[in-house]
């Protein structure tokens, strides 16, 4: 499934690549494009994985997710 999520505080280049790592490390999920301007993350992923996971890796970044 493909599904938005909302990300407050990526600033540039090395935030966003920061956080589309971080969840791409998530094993099942395929791809997350970030796009900087939306201040978002496109996470296409399985069932298997919960949105939490993907939350979680966010914040640990040191992101929040809106
Ligand atoms: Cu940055």
């Amino acid at each position: 499934m493909i599904k938005e999520i909302k990300i407050e505080g990526m600033k540039c280049m090395h935030c966003a690549s920061a956080v589309k790592s971080a969840i791409e490390k998530i094993s099942g999920v395929n791809s997350a494009d970030i796009n900087l301007e939306n201040k978002s993350a496109t996470v296409d992923f399985q069932e298997t994985v919960s949105l939490e996971e993907i939350v979680s890796a966010i914040e640990n970044q040191g992101f929040d997710v809106i």
